[in-house]
């Protein structure tokens, strides 16, 4: 297979001014006819008229009017054109049902639907599939199905036929087409220069009532776009559709966003809070790549990040403003490091612009889009918020239209702030995650002199060697700090380092006392920090830092420090971290979210990697046990709080998901999983039976499973919702993620063998294998079970659908810091898989980079 480089760039041959593309609908045999206006493109290097195609049977084709034979290949065709504007048109036949990739045109339970990027527009017609063409759209869709969508706004809908036009020109992969049996959920938005938008949220009947909550995120975020970024929709309406059988989250499509009906459909029965937020949050996202993707996009797939890293910034600003901003920075930080450390950290390491792939789906990954938000949200603290508005102003007016590069990105903000940002384009340009080291000195001030104590930072910055790349460069990192003084008074408030050489110090001048750092406060950049510290000083910040990202890092490290204490020396829980992580569950000042989030642990995987680090070999097993211990020492500790915590956090009032409900019930059931280990599930039975929204339903049934108690519950759950796909998804993962480690690879197989279960669904195949490899003690059982089950359906997905088999093979990425033995059985697992006549290119290249 062929590696693509973003080095071998070259601007397309022809440009496309206008689209115009019939779909005449048939299960296996859809007709495809595309009359495509090229014109030769000035800048191009070398005149070769080649279309991209895959998969198509060509039926005809023409240029001018005058019949044409094409020389075809597995990628696409080729042909002798005109050096100058002329017509293609073509015909082609394609097979929706056949298609299990869920790429290019496809049918999931019934209806049409496609997922074009990256690069599946190529499975639908021949056309340059590549994001600097951008083109007008005009689209026929002759079906008998009620409801025929494409991008932009209706022309004409007739019998057995619908016409679509999108004024806004666009990259191939923003096209969609949805048709089928669908019911809309209506709602309208008014932007702030008057224009009436429809909007509409399409469902499958029996889903309209899960409709309410989705729209309501639509409307809010085309509100926050305007407020925050003066960026206002423009068209007359807005369609959202779910559909079922989806490889990832959603897609932006112009006008027609697609999403995983898990990711738009919500009730209080059916999802929980966090399900709640999630969508919330991913139509955002959707919405907000109407500017940042559409209106603006990418010159090449290496650009990646310039849309998602942006968008996510932008839609994680929009949940801070919704919901509360220090519990989401919270939230994210746990998740960068879980999975984009972790990939920064292992064989799958790369730059947030990549320089090379195989499969450009196999680079959606974790560093493209939250390493890549986070270098959006440091290069705002470089800058200021100020600068930062008016470089995206200047952004959005001057390239408008375009499709750009991360040079172009960076400009407007060397422009606006006439700041050289060579330093900070590092981040883009090299992979893994610095490590900083601090050093600290105090100098008092003369005797008898108040307040002439100078304190000085030192901290040095490297980073590991990534595969392909062994030499690092210092980076600009920004690193927020701020003063405690020993009576818990902050002394000196937050002000940006910027650190840009290998090692620099900092003073903090006139001081009485030595302080206490709070040192990367809002976690300011994606590293990994490195002090000396003690469980007194940890306590002390826990307790007292004025930043919440920095007071919750204290609690999470004085956890993380007891629990390396208890697997690698025997010890018992520590004292510091119970009677410190009391005093926060007690303290009615603090928000019971943040509460619930200090209360939870360090990830089996964050212990993993924090063991690793500290030269240790992991061993999962002994890594569950003593999170297990801790929690059940913790349990015991805080029996009377915990009671008082799950009666006082009891929400009375009609379910709302807001953030402020949602943190009550987070803080009540963090309650309910202490008191689960002391009454052996009592509580948690009454809670499930009382339930009446899913987030305390699941909560209790997690209770009931984890204490042994759960099997009547687990069945009458099942009994309760097996008409709902999504939930049922729920009950797969939770019985595999909450089993006794030793068991987790038998109750996986007994799964894989349950009716529900089919590879043709990846929600379902994720809701079961996805939680086996999410659950580190058991996936990692030392007989090699969990690989080989897992390597099992990998090699059965594979044929089906490549995109979800590779993403899933990532569940490998850290076999390296496993011990000889798990070494051994997962690299035979790999090798098994590289084995495999036909592996997907897709997968291949997956398995290959983890197998080095
Ligand atoms: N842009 C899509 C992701 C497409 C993934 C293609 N394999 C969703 C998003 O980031 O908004
Ligand atoms: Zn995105």
């Amino acid at each position: 297979p062929q590696t693509i480089r973003l080095s071998d760039y070259t601007p397309p041959a022809y440009l496309v001014d206008e689209v115009h593309l019939t779909f005449r609908l048939n299960p296996s045999a859809t007709r495809v006819t595309s009359r495509i206006a090229f014109r030769p493109n000035p800048e191009a290097r070398e005149r070769r008229f080649k279309l991209d195609g895959e998969g198509l049977k060509l039926i005809r084709a023409m240029i001018d009017g005058e019949p044409v034979t094409p020389a075809l290949s597995d990628a696409g065709l080729t042909c002798d054109a005109p050096d100058a504007p002329f017509t293609w048109e073509a015909e082609v036949e394609i097979d929706p049902e056949g298609n299990t990739a869920l790429e290019g045109l496809y049918m999931s339970n019934g209806m049409y639907c496609t997922q074009c990027e990256a690069e599946g527009f190529r499975k639908i017609t021949y056309y340059p599939d590549r994001p600097d063409v951008m083109a007008v759209f005009t689209v026929r869709i002759e079906s008998d199905l009620p409801v025929l969508l494409s991008n932009g706004n209706p022309v004409e809908r007739g019998e057995g036929f619908a016409e679509w036009h999108d004024p806004w020109p666009k990259p191939a992969y923003l096209f969609a087409l949805v048709a089928g049996d669908l019911v809309n959920h209506p709602g309208r938005f008014t932007t702030k220069s008057g224009r009436e938008v429809d909007l509409n949220i399409w469902v499958r009947p029996g889903d309209e009532g899960k409709c309410a909550f989705g729209m309501e995120a639509l409307r809010a975020s085309m509100r926050w776009d305007e407020e925050k970024y003066g960026r206002e929709y423009d068209l007359d309406l807005f369609n959202i559709v779910a559909v079922d059988d989806f490889n990832m989250g959603a897609m932006e499509n112009k006008g027609l966003n697609v999403f995983n009906s898990s990711c738009v459909l919500a009730s209080p029965e059916t999802s929980t809070d966090a399900n709640f937020e999630r969508i919330e949050a991913i139509i955002a996202h959707e919405y907000f790549h109407n500017w940042t993707g559409n209106r603006i996009t990418c010159r090449d797939w290496f650009q990646l990040c310039l849309k998602e890293g942006l968008t996510v910034f932008r839609d994680s600003q929009f949940t801070a403003d919704m919901r509360s901003a220090p519990v989401k920075r919270i939230g994210d930080v746990i998740t960068l490091r879980a999975r984009q450390f972790r990939e920064d950290n292992g064989p799958l390491a790369h730059p947030v612009r990549p320089e090379s792939f195989v499969e450009i789906n196999n680079f959606y990954t974790a560093t493209v889009y939250e390493k890549g938000a986070e270098l959006i949200g440091m290069l705002k603290t470089l800058v200021g918020d100020d600068a930062y508005y008016r470089a995206l102003d200047l952004y959005f007016e001057r390239h408008d239209g375009q499709a750009c590069t991360i040079e172009d990105w960076l400009a407007v903000f060397e422009d606006v702030t006439g700041r050289d940002l060579a330093q900070f384009k590092r981040w883009y340009e090299e992979a893994g995650t610095p490590r900083i080291d601090v050093e600290e000195s105090w100098t008092p001030g003369a005797p008898g002199a108040q307040g002439g104590g100078t304190y000085t930072l030192t901290l040095r910055q490297h980073t590991p060697p990534t595969p392909g790349q062994e030499v690092k460069n210092p980076r600009v990192i920004p690193v927020k700090v701020g003063l405690i003084g020993p009576n818990g008074d902050e002394v000196a408030e937050t002000r940006v380092l910027e650190l840009t050489e290998a090692e620099q110090s900092f003073a903090f001048e006139g001081l009485t006392a030595k302080p206490v750092p709070s040192i990367l406060r809002e976690f300011s950049a994606p590293v990994i920090l490195n002090r000396d510290s003690d469980a007194a000083e940890r306590a002390f910040l826990l307790a007292h830092d004025t930043d919440p990202f920095n007071r919750w890092e204290a609690g999470r490290a004085l956890a993380r420090e007891g629990l390396m204490a208890m697997i690698v020396e025997g010890a018992a829980p520590d004292r510091h971290y119970l009677d410190a992580i009391e005093r926060v569950a007690r303290d009615e000042t603090l928000d019971p979210a943040f509460r619930a989030l200090a209360l939870g642990l360090p990830s089996e995987e964050d212990m993993a990697q924090a063991l690793f680090d500290a030269g240790h070999t992991p061993d999962p097993q002994a890594i569950w046990e003593a999170l297990d211990a801790l929690k059940s020492a913790r349990a015991h500790a805080m029996q009377d709080i915990a009671a008082t915590l799950y009666d006082a956090h009891q929400v009375r009032a009609p379910y709302r998901p807001d953030a402020e409900q949602s943190g009550a019930r987070s803080l009540a059931n963090a309650a309910l999983a202490m008191l689960g280990r002391l009454d052996g599930g009592a509580r948690a039975q009454a809670q499930y039976d009382a339930a009446d929204n899913m987030t305390q339903q699941l909560a209790a049934l997690t209770c009931l499973v984890r204490a042994n108690a759960g099997d009547a519950a687990v069945q009458a759950f099942y009994d309760q919702w097996r008409h709902d796909r999504l939930v049922i998804d729920k009950w797969f993962g939770l019985q595999i993620l909450n089993a006794e480690p030793a068991r987790a690879v038998e109750v996986t197989r007994r799964l894989t063998q349950h009716p529900d279960f089919t590879l043709k669904n990846p929600n379902r195949f994720r809701a079961v294998l996805g939680a086996l490899t999410a659950f580190p003690a058991g996936f990692h059982d030392p007989s090699g079970a969990g690989y080989a089950l897992l390597t099992d359906w990998l090699l059965k997905l594979d044929p089906l659908n490549p995109q979800t088999t590779a993403r899933m093979c990532s569940a490998f990425e850290t076999w390296r810091r496993y011990d000889a033995d798990r070494q051994t059985l997962i690299k035979a697992q790999l090798d098994r898989l590289l084995a495999q006549p036909g592996l997907s290119r897709d997968t291949a290249e997956m398995v290959g980079r983890i197998r080095g």
